[in-house]
């Protein structure tokens, strides 16, 4: 399983999966997931009513994946995950390292073979993005073994050079 750097625009990435940083309503927010919104049309919002209305009417909780169609975005589908808010006091760093899990979880079961990553909490949520891009990194790395039978490539998809610079670094770190 390759890991790639792709900056940019995640609406704009051509990859079988992209992976939306959410909130728990699934109903959309700000960021990279009123941009999906935006970008991918009305028909993810339609689904993710729905998947609230049936399986998931508590919302979705943090650290847990959910995928619907992609709507008008170059992908097939938009996998929903939702970060933990970052806290000086308390590490939550199993619930952030959890999204890339589940979200490569529900890539390899959708049949994806790209999956497209923002760095999910660092923004509105708050986790420094070093350590967001280095938990991305790792996280997915260790994935490997259980879904690369499927997921072939996992893009990392960071917005402005700091969060570029954050990826490189963790990636190089890797290897
Ligand atoms: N493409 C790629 N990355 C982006 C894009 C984009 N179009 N737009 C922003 N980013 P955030 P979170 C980067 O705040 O921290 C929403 O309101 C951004 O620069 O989108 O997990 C949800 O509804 C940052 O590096 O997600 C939740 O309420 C990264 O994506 C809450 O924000 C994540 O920033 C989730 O907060």
């Amino acid at each position: 399983m390759k890991l790639s750097i792709v900056p940019g625009d995640i609406t704009a990435t051509h990859a079988d999966a992209i992976v939306n940083a959410a909130n728990s309503t699934l109903l959309g927010g700000g960021g990279v997931d009123g941009a999906i919104h935006r970008r991918g049309g009305k028909r993810i919002l339609a689904e993710c009513r729905r998947l609230r209305e049936t399986e998931l009417p508590d919302g979705l909780p943090a650290g847990r994946a959910v995928a619907t169609t992609a709507g008008d975005l170059p992908a097939r589908w938009v996998i929903h995950t939702v970060g933990p808010v970052w806290a000086k006091t308390i590490d939550k760093s199993d619930t952030l390292a959890s999204c890339y899990r589940e979200s490569l979880r529900v890539a390899r079961e959708l049949g994806a073979r790209t999956v497209a990553f923002p760095a999910i909490s660092a923004g509105v949520y708050g986790w420094p993005m070093d350590d967001a891009a280095r938990i991305a990194v790792e996280t997915s790395h260790a994935m490997a073994d259980e879904v690369g039978d499927v997921v072939e490539e996992v893009l990392f998809v960071p917005f402005g050079d700091r969060a570029e610079a954050a990826f490189r670094a963790a990636l190089e770190h890797l290897t």
